[in-house]
């Protein structure tokens, strides 16, 4: 047993070390025309202005928010703040033309190129692992019919503490984290634990303004998800289960209907759902 605790400080580090890592975020803009640089900065500006008037924000609550904003960059929080407040609507913006499936938000925790296990097996965890086992069954298709063979299914979860591998202390590496590659008939067969409702952390800064502003921190219990296969567009989903009581609550807003399982409780005290994909062409 490990006595090290997940602090903010430390999940919160590992995010923002990850995304320096793993993306280009400016390379990937570098091209953008000054006006279209101009009207976002403004266009968020003036929203903050109009509250500051509407709301007679004082000097207090302006150095308040200064205090705020530096201390969510010395914990590291900024990957955790947007993505919990700010990431739905821009995944909703950029995937309102889809006809396949419903997407959601990626979230801070996504590390690439986890174990491959084939398109079928069970993912990495500890000896004794504990959470209910789950064994998922799915085919990905394209929105034609057609399956898919070799499309790349990249799972990761929590653990049942609701603690991230690489993001919480005294976890393996590859802890619940794995890629599954679907055979000619385009089916996996997936087998895991049953993630726990999640708590985001609460020792932070993001932590902070939820106490401040009387939230809650939970998100429900998910299995975050990537698929792609040639010649579609990479989908980014969680998946979540009935009756968790933050599925009509979730911090992060990204519950839809459409990501909804259907556990089927077996007489081994497993789960098993059937939950496949839809992929759009480019
Ligand atoms: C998570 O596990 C998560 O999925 C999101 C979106 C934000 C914080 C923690
Ligand atoms: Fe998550």
């Amino acid at each position: 047993m490990t006595t090290e605790v997940a602090t903010a400080a430390a999940s919160g580090a590992s995010a923002t070390e990850r995304f320096h890592t793993d993306k280009s975020p400016f390379a990937a803009v570098a091209g953008t025309p000054p006006e279209r640089v101009d009207r976002l900065a403004r266009r968020v500006l003036d929203a903050v202005y109009q509250t500051v008037r509407d709301e007679k924000v004082t000097y207090d609550e302006f150095n308040a928010l200064k205090a705020w904003m530096i201390n969510v960059g010395e914990d590291g929080e900024w990957p955790l703040f947007l993505d919990v407040w700010l990431e739905h609507v821009v995944e909703d913006v950029n995937t309102a033309h889809r006809e396949g499936n419903k997407g959601s938000i990626e979230g801070p925790y996504y590390v690439p190129n986890a174990p491959e296990h084939g398109s079928s097996g069970t993912i990495d965890m500890r000896e004794g692992e504990s959470g209910t086992p789950l064994v998922w069954t799915g085919t990905v298709t394209s929105t034609d019919g057609t399956v898919l063979e070799g499309a790349l299914v990249e799972l990761w979860h929590a653990d049942a503490d609701g603690f991230y591998s690489q993001f919480a202390p005294g976890i393996p590496e590859w802890n619940l984290r794995g890629n599954f590659r679907t055979d000619a008939a385009g089916g996996f067969e997936i087998h895991t634990i049953q993630p726990a409702p999640y708590q985001i952390p609460t020792d932070g800064s993001c932590g902070k303004l939820i106490a401040a502003a009387g939230w809650h921190a939970w998100r429900p219990a998910h299995l975050h998800v990537k698929v792609s296969a040639p010649g579609h567009e990479l989908l980014t989903a969680q998946l979540y289960f009935p009756g968790d009581e933050h599925n009509d609550d979730d911090i992060a807003s990204a519950v839809k209907p459409e990501l909804l399982l259907d556990p089927k409780p077996q007489p081994d005290g497993s789960v098993t759902v059937d939950y496949g994909f839809v992929l759009d062409p480019v």
